[in-house]
């Protein structure tokens, strides 16, 4: 991919990262809400392109390729890498990536990869634990706070989301709106 394929614009744009199945499509989705936006689904893996939207004319969400996808083979993994990579250095319109985590599983090796490659960029970036529904309630507390000692990342920075309710999806909002608000 070139430089040329991304927008050369001056819309901001906030990136959405993490393995295939964390639920990218959904909170962005859900953040929009636009339930048919970006295409979910049961198969991970579906998504290798970079898909853009533009959001109330004023921002775009990015949809990134999801990762940890091995049935597509070693080549994919390349290409996504590749892929990722040229996005995320040479996109100019790059403000803020929100990186997906499903809350039942650990980080993994390329999730930790991500975080060194966004911290070492300087990319401003939000951690979303995804499918908070799926766990007990009182688990969800203590899992923030040791991923947060696990990948160094202030709590704070780190938030709760399940497609089920509506009180995750407002926090994350207005952290957006607050970040967009003070750097543009
Ligand atoms: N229970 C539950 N399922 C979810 C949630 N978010 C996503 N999913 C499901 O997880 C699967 C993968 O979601 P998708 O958004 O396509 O993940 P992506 O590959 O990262 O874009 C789909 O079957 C979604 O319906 C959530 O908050 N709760
Ligand atoms: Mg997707």
């Amino acid at each position: 991919m070139h430089k040329s394929n991304f927008y050369d614009d001056d819309v901001v744009e906030i990136a959405f990262v993490g393995r295939s199945n964390a639920g990218k499509s959904s909170l962005l989705n859900n953040l929009s809400h636009n339930s048919s936006l970006a295409k979910t689904s049961k198969t991970p893996g579906r998504t290798r392109m970079i898909n853009y939207f533009l959001i109330n004319n004023s921002f775009r969400f990015v949809d990134l390729p999801g990762y940890g996808f091995h049935q597509a083979g070693k080549v994919m993994e390349e290409n996504w890498a590749n892929l990722m990579e040229d996005y995320l250095t040479m996109s100019k319109n790059l403000s803020l990536v929100i990186l997906l985590l499903d809350i039942r599983h650990e980080p993994s090796k390329l999730d930790l990869i991500m975080i060194d490659f966004l911290f070492s960029r300087q990319i401003p970036f939000i951690v979303v634990a995804t499918k908070t529904d799926k766990v007990a309630k009182s688990k969800i507390n203590n899992y923030l706070t040791s991923l947060s000692k696990k990948i160094k990342i202030p709590v704070g920075n780190i938030f709760p989301h399940s497609i089920m309710e509506t009180k995750s999806r407002e926090k994350i909002l207005n952290y957006i709106e607050n970040f967009l608000t003070k750097d543009n």
